[in-house]
């Protein structure tokens, strides 16, 4: 049999081709559907059955070897933003990653393994759950004699009804630098609504984020351990039309809310020593 075969679990894992000629696993659970390119181990799409799809993808995003996947999750390592002379948000998004197990539960819940064949002196692995909700898990271990940091970020794009409709609670009396102000500030609002260009980071909380989104009925809720940064984003109108692979009015239908480890909260791990980063995204209606 081949490697694939392997792979696949029939009605269940299916190993395909997707957008752009890249590889991608097709997963249907009792409950939810899922897609995620090897590119990067991107996952591409969630929807639980009945329900709008949980993440925003833009169609204008490229799917080639050498460009990020606009919309989904992007795993964002080793660093979070620019570095001189290197790839935005580092190298991992845009690396083939493997995929080296999958396995299905007695409930139906799905689970795939991902490896990061060179993490440029870390062993990174990443585990995505697609079940009742959407589980992701990022280990990460130096493998160096040194210690080492790193920067890692799941930088989730949500779809939502629309951006004036929606907001976000969580994250009130936590302090985050404001990018585009580019000031620290305090969040004192316990409801963050959009209502131009947010790009904030908010450090020192390990805080459940949720969206609540009245046009779709529905309540997002981002639960985390081992992240003690959040990440809020929507690019507004200019940027959006700075952006080739971004649709100039698809800032109406999305938004970020980032589960990571950046700026100030980076990790440094002491040799050989493993860090792990748990996400889980879930929605329910809203009541
Ligand atoms: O997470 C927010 C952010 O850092 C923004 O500043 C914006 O650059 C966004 O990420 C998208 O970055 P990308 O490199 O994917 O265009």
């Amino acid at each position: 049999m081949s490697e694939s075969n392997q792979l696949e679990i029939p009605g269940v894992v299916t190993l395909t081709t997707g957008e752009g000629g890249l590889r991608k696993a097709v997963i249907r659970s009792p409950r939810s559907s899922a897609e995620i390119y090897l590119h990067g181990a991107h996952v591409a799409a969630f929807q639980r059955h009945g329900e709008e799809p949980l993440l925003f993808m833009s169609g204008s995003s490229a799917f080639a070897p050498d460009k990020p996947i606009r919309g989904g999750i992007p795993i964002i390592f080793p660093w979070f933003g620019g570095r001189e002379g290197m790839p935005a948000h580092g190298f991992a998004r845009t690396a083939e990653w493997e995929l080296g197990e999958t396995t299905v539960r007695v409930d139906g819940t799905v689970c795939l393994r991902f490896a990061l064949p060179d993490g440029g002196g870390f062993e990174v692995g990443y585990t995505v759950t697609v079940g009742e909700s959407l589980g992701l898990e990022l280990s990460v271990r130096n493998t160096g004699d040194e210690d080492a940091d790193f920067e890692s970020c799941l930088h989730t794009y949500f779809l939502v009804s629309g951006i004036d409709g929606i907001s976000i609670t969580g994250l009130s009396d936590t302090g985050y630098f404001d990018k585009v102000r580019e000031v620290e500030a305090l969040e004192t609002s316990p409801y963050i609504r959009i209502e131009g260009e947010v790009d904030r980071v908010y450090s020192d909380t390990a805080a459940v984020v949720e969206i609540e989104d009245p046009g779709f009925g529905r309540l997002i809720r981002i639960e985390k351990t081992g992240s003690n940064s959040t990440v809020v984003w929507n690019p507004w109108i200019a940027k959006s039309r700075s952006m080739a692979d971004f649709g100039d009015e698809e800032y109406l239908r999305m938004v970020c809310v980032e589960s990571g480890n950046v700026a100030r909260n980076k990790i440094t791990l002491a040799a050989g020593e493993r860090s792990v980063m748990k996400v889980e995204v879930g929605s329910r209606p809203l009541a």
